[in-house]
This record gives structure tokens, sequence and C-alpha cells, in this order.
């Protein structure tokens, strides 16, 4: 099948146009709302409450980090951790998300206390008792119903976030996460992001998700100016903007549900948005390099919470229409330092604080609630005293509360659970040509069928399995892996992306937080290195920082080449720096067998998996069942028994210890028992070690660059629990510590080979302790 959309010469003389970005259009007073009914009193209320609350949040922090906060003073109570505080942001937060259901998605940052804060207020709010009582899950909850069951529940929202702030167990996180990671997925809070824009591509593939499963739901995604510089943050509204997903090519044209909020308080750190680090004065203006409708995008003033609402029910609007993705940049200003240790002295005046102060989100909103007679003054009195008591009473709970046992630091760095049954409304698969069917000859396939067999079957049994990346729709991936997938299962379920690593891992993060299962593809594993935080930070982290109460079901397919003359950038192995990131899975299969068993099982498994795949075995054929098998994860290969020395290879490298030891057998009558680990993470120890009882002798291989290289942990690893056993040290295997060069010559001595193997077969054998 030819992709129908035909690119064709026409340089037709044309002036482009950008879309016109409206700006400060909203000229509403709350006056105006109450008598067109766009808002009831109560609406007011809950904004100024919510508005309230995250202020005396963030107040109670600068108390707390002074030592002053009244409440805890006598219990000499430290407070340690961040204290990034969106003081002067509260209309950001609470107008964008006021026009939200509790079961859509936001995605918050470092700065993410007030939109953590309104989340949970919303979903108190809006939500019926039976969810608010499930939520609360206190032994009373079921006594209670209505305003009391929503105080109790806003008491214990506060509670929750401030236990976390304190690191407690009762914290949203179970302490984990902390300030720059809180999360209520309940909720629908993907989580708040120390890494600078790092939520943003998450953001998108919550909308991608929504857009997929057609559930209703939006995700507002909060992102500061500084953000808006960022490369995963560009590479996220591009891959939200595709052409794909509205137009012709498109199964259902939906946009990407998504709306952007730039949170512009007028810094980075330090850096100034307008003027210093950036070359445009609203930052809006970046929707239109990626959007013909530059994403509706609009400049709001984010210190009006009415303005913020007004425009945020028009883009959620927009976004569930289909419409989307959807950008807002609210303009608004961050009355503390970047964080308590910034005086901001050096880069902003007294007077510049003093005109924001004047246009103070709080005192407007208060003030329009008095003269429209809302409430009365001794009415907000009593609401900044209840408001107050809450995070007094939740303050001294959390500081009391117990710690979160210390022989449970590692619990929650992955999960157990595994799909081994698929919901019912996931079963119904529909494809529209015949999926792409290996043709066997003895029983035997190529790895590379192999792998395309494994993803047929598991997106016939889950319609939540998705498979996105480069080039792997119409053309079949780099390596052809993927060939016929789109034509079987459709463009909804098979997409190419752009060139965009980062945002093709974050928005597998995001997807398979919200319910997908996504199989997405990295063309050679040198790439990941443009994908770094999303798979070091955000898909091997989630888990654990949310206090294992989400999970990360998403397999990243990586390709790892040499030997072909590709040079330094596309022939690493780099799986050793996935081994060496906690919350990762390491899949590195040697054989047609289990490279279909593998992925399957990683496909089912909820811990994001790293998939290697050696380019050198795409070709390699081998006996494939059929039928459905599944290769467990940390069971090791005995591929050949032997007697003398143990090698442990994975990848390629496995197929070359069987040459190696053939000639070790041949010419030296050395008998190697060949161990393929299969997994690297979990690695199946017990099973090298037994074997290394037997021989006394081991040597470890990988492609990759010997120094660092995760051989060197096999080998300790063997050395720690076998020392008594070995009569020589462990021999480790790996490329050159060089760069892997053109030249054929160089490129050979730079590799390992089985002649190498066999050296260091030999050197453990003939070496005395
Ligand atoms: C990727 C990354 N780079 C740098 C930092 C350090 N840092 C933390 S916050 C911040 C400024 C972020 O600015 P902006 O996105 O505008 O958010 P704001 O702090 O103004 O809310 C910086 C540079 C980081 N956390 N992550």
């Amino acid at each position: 099948m030819v992709r129908e959309i035909d690119v064709l010469p026409d340089f037709t003389p044309r002036v482009l146009e950008f879309a016109k970005i409206p700006a400060f259009q909203y000229r509403g007073t709350l006056k105006d709302e109450l008598k067109a009914g766009t808002l009831k009193p109560q609406d007011a209320l809950d904004m100024l409450e919510w508005m309230l609350s995250v202020r005396a949040f963030e107040e109670m922090i600068i108390s707390l980090r002074m030592q002053a906060f009244e409440p805890l003073r006598k219990m000499n109570f430290q407070y340690r951790g961040p204290t990034h505080l969106c003081i002067g942001q509260e209309a950001a937060s609470v107008g964008a998300e006021f026009p939200l259901t509790p079961d859509d998605y936001i995605t918050s940052t470092h700065r993410g206390h007030g939109d953590g804060i309104a989340k949970g207020y919303l979903a108190i709010v809006r939500r019926g008792d039976r969810q608010v009582q499930e939520w609360l899950a206190t032994p009373d909850a079921l006594k209670l119903t209505g305003e009391k069951l929503r105080r109790a529940a806003k008491d214990e929202h506060i509670y929750r976030t401030i236990a976390e702030l304190f690191g407690k167990n009762d914290g949203y996180c179970r302490g984990r996460g902390g300030s720059m990671h809180i999360a209520d997925f309940t909720v629908g809070h993907l989580g708040a992001n120390a890494i600078v824009g790092g939520s943003v591509a998450i953001a998108t593939g919550a909308g991608y998700s929504a857009r997929y499963l057609r559930n209703g739901k939006v995700c507002v995604c909060f992102a500061g100016d500084g953000a808006y510089a960022n490369g995963v943050v560009l590479e996220s509204l591009n891959m939200a903007a595709m052409s794909q997903f509205t137009n012709e090519l498109a199964e259902k044209p939906f946009g990407v549900p998504t709306i952007y909020v730039i949170v512009n308080n007028q810094y980075g750190m330090t850096g100034q948005q307008v003027g210093e680090v950036s070359g445009v004065d609203y930052l809006a203006r970046r929707a239109a390099g990626f959007h013909p409708e530059a994403m509706h995008a609009e400049v709001v003033n984010g210190m009006d919470v009415l303005a913020v609402r007004e425009s945020m029910a028009r883009a959620i609007g927009l976004a569930r229409e289909g419409k989307g993705p959807v950008l807002r940049e609210l303009i608004c200003y961050r009355y503390q330092g970047h964080s308590l240790s910034d005086p901001r002295t050096e880069y902003r005046t007294k007077e510049e604080e003093a005109a924001w102060k004047a246009v103070d989100s709080i005192q407007n909103l208060r003030k329009q609630v008095l003269d429209c007679g809302v409430a009365t003054e001794k009415q907000l009195e009593e609401l900044s005293k209840v408001v107050d008591e809450r995070h007094a009473s939740a303050a001294i709970r959390a500081a009391k509360a117990a710690d979160p046992p210390a022989e449970e630091v590692t619990r929650y760095v992955f999960t157990d659970s595994f799909s081994r049954e698929v919901p019912e409304q996931f079963r119904k698969v529909k494809t529209h040509a015949a999926p792409p069917k290996a043709e066997r000859k003895d029983g035997m396939i190529t790895f590379k069928e192999a792998i395309r067999e494994a993803l047929v079957e598991e997106m016939l049994r889950d319609s939540r399995v998705i498979l996105y990346g480069e080039d792997v729709a119409d053309y079949g991936g780099a390596f052809k892996a993927t060939k016929g997938m789109v034509e079987a299962f459709g463009r909804d379920r098979v997409f190419n992306t752009s060139i965009s690593e980062a945002a093709i891992i974050g928005t597998g993060v995001g997807a398979a937080m919200t319910g997908l299962r996504p199989v997405v593809e990295l063309m050679y594993s040198d790439f990941e290195c443009m994908a770094g935080d999303q798979l070091y930070n955000q898909a091997a982290k989630w888990h654990y920082m949310s206090g294992g109460r989400n999970m990360v079901p998403l397999v990243v397919r990586t390709s790892t080449g040499a030997g072909k003359g590709y040079g330094g950038q596309h022939s690493q192995a780099l799986e050793s720096h996935s081994c060496h990131t906690p919350g990762l899975l390491v899949v590195y299969p040697s054989t047609p067998y289990d490279a279909k068993g593998l992925l399957k099982t990683a496909i089912r498994d909820d811990n994001p998996v790293m998939y290697v795949e050696s380019q050198e075995l795409y070709n390699m054929k081998g006996k494939v069942p059929q039928e459905e098998y599944l290769v467990p994860f940390g069971k090791a290969a005995v591929r050949r028994e032997g007697k003398d020395v143990t090698i442990v290879a994975w990848g390629c490298l496995a197929q070359l210890m069987e040459k190696a030891a053939d000639t070790l057998e041949k010419e030296h009558g050395i008998k190697a028992e060949l161990i393929d680990p299969r997994t690297l993470v979990p690695l199946d120890l017990e099973t090298i070690v037994a074997s290394v009882r037997k021989t006394g002798r081991c040597v470890v291989a990988s492609q990759a660059c010997r120094t660092g290289s995760y051989t060197g942990e096999v080998a300790s690893q063997v050395q720690e629990a076998a020392f008594g056993y070995l009569d020589a040290p462990v021999e480790r295997i790996g490329s050159a510590d060089a760069i892997s060069p053109q030249s054929e010559v160089l490129e050979r001595a730079f590799l390992p080979s089985a002649g190498s193997l066999v050296q260091a077969a030999l050197r453990a054998c003939y070496r005395k302790k």
C-alpha cells in the first residue's frame, strides 16, 4: 500500500500567513458571569477557597522553613525538601482547572502545589458522595455525606499533600515523590515533574490515550515559560499537532485533546522570558509553528481567575470536540524567588514586584465576591479561618505521622503485576486486512519475523496495544520488522511519528499511565541519548515516585548494530545505561524463539521494558512455534552444558559464544557451559552461579564498551556469590574503550569476536588464582 497523500512540486509564489493569536480579550466581571449564569455564587466561593488554600499552603512552607510555623513550633519540626512556591500564580491553577471534570488529566511542574491542590478540591466538590467516600477511605467515611463529607475530604486532601511533602507514608506517593513529583492518579493528577518540560510529553501521551479510547477526557498540561524552550516540549507540540490525527489518514479524525498551558510567570529560574532568553514577546507564538490555527492559542491575563476560567472553558470545549491540541499562555507573576534560597534582588526590582501585587488575583476575586454580595466580609473571614485551620491541623497530623519503613526503600521500584487477562472491553479487535504472517520452513522463521509475530498476536489479543515510532507504518520500520502492521491494524493503532525520540518515549509514558500498552520504536539504540530524560527519569521512575500507585506498561523496542561501518553514532550497545537505571526491565533476546516469547511477555508486563534487538540477528532463522507461548523474565537459558568454563553472553554475542565454544572444544578440548541470561534486568544470577560453582571459571561478554559495561556488574555479582568456587578471576569481554570506527580494519579490532571469547576462556582456564 502506498500512503495516498501525494507531495508534488508546487512553486507558486505566495506569502505564508500565520493565524492571529488573541491576547487579553476578556473584559468580564463576576457580576457579568453571575448575570449570564456562566458562574454560580458557589463557583465564585469555590474558586476563592481553592486560591486561598494554595496561598496559605505556600505561606505555611515559608514559615516552616523559617521555623516560624506556629502549630509546629513546639515540635521543633524541620521541613526539608524544595521550596518552589507558586504564590502569585493561584489564578492560573484554579482558573485553568475549574472547567475540568474530576476524571480529566493534569500534568504539573516543580512549582506544582497549586495545580495539585486545585485538582483534589475539584474532585471533592464535583464527585458524588459515593466516590468521595471511596477516595477518603477513612474508617468513618461511609458515615459522612454532603457538606460534612466534603469538609472531611478536603482536610484529608491537604493532609495527604503535606504528608507527601514531609516524606510520610500517608502522603499521596507514600513519601517517595515529595513536592516536585506529587501525584494523585485517582483524580487524574499525573504528576508534578522536577524536570523542566519533562511532563509535557506525558501530557501529550495522555492526550493520545484519550483520543484513541475516545473516553471524552482531556489533559491540561501546565509548564512554565522556561520550559517552552526545551526540546521535548517543542517535540511534544509537534507530535500533538500531527496532521495524520485529523486529516484523511485518520480512521476517525480527532485532534489530540491536550491543552498546553504556559504559566508565564516572567522568569525561568532567573532568566527573563521577554527581552533576554527568548526572541519573542509572547510564547504563545510558538503554537503557530506547529499548527495552521496556532493551536487556537490565546494569551490570557493569568492574574484574573475569571479570565483564565473563561478562556480555558473554551479551550477544554475545543479539545473535547476533537479540535485539539489547544494552547493558552497565562501571564502572571511569581511573587517569591525560584525557591526560598533566591532573594530575587539580582534580577528584579521592588517596583516591579509591587506592580504585580497591585493586581493580585485573590484580592481581585475577593473584592468582586463582596461587591456582588456573594458573601459578607465576615463570611470570607470565616472561610480564611477554615482554610488556615485545615492546614494547621493537617500539618500537625503529618508531622506526627509515620515515616515509610526504611526496609521498604526498594519497594515500588518494580510492580509484580502482569496483564494475565485482557478486560472484556479491550478484547474486541478490528482488523482491516489479514495481519502479516511469516512463512515457516521446517518450523523456522527469522528473528525479525518472530518479533512481528509477537506484535501481531499481542495486538490481536488486546486493543490497548498500539505501535508507533519513526517510519514504522507504511515503510515497516528501518529494519522492516513492522511491515504490514498498519495495513492490518489501521493508523489509529500503528502510526509514524516525527523524528522526536524524547517525545516518542514520553508520549508512550503518558499513554501507558492512562490505560494503553504502547510499544514504541527507537530506530537505533544510539538515539536513546536523545530521549534520556524520558527513559531514565520518567518511564523508569513513575511507578516508584508515585508510591506504586500507577504503572507504566511501556515497551521500548530498540535496535543495536555494529560491524557495518556505520561509525560512532550508529553502532553502540548501550544496554548498560538501562541496566544502571532502577525501574527499567532490560530484555536482550538472542534467538527467534526468545524474540517472540520475550516480546510477548514484555507487552504484558506492567513495568517499562527496554527490549533490545541485535541488528545482526534480524535475519537469523530458528524454530518458532506458531502457537502462543511466553518466555518468562529472569530465567536464563543454558544453551550448552559444559564442565570447564562458564560463558555468559547476550544479544549477538550469545551467538558468537556458540562459535567460540566449538573452537574451544575442537582445538583445546575445553567444554564450555553457555548461558544466555535473556533478560539483564531481572538477571538470573542463580543459574549463572550454579554453573560457575561447577566450572570454577567464568567469562562475561557483551558488545558494549568494556569500561562501565554491565558485564562488570555480572562479574562482580558472580564473584560475591561464588568466590570460593572460582579458580580464576572472572574475565570480561566487550568492545574496545573507543568509538566505533568507520574503517573495516579498525571496526574489526574494535568489536569483540568469537576469537576474543576463545582467548578470554583460555585465560580463565589457564590462569591460577
Ligand atoms: C531540565 C531541567 N533543567 C534545569 C532545571 C533547573 N530548574 C528548575 S526550575 C527552573 C526554571 C524553570 O522555569 P519555568 O519553566 O519558567 O518555571 P518556573 O520555575 O518559572 O515556574 C530551572 C532552570 C531543571 N529542573 N530541569
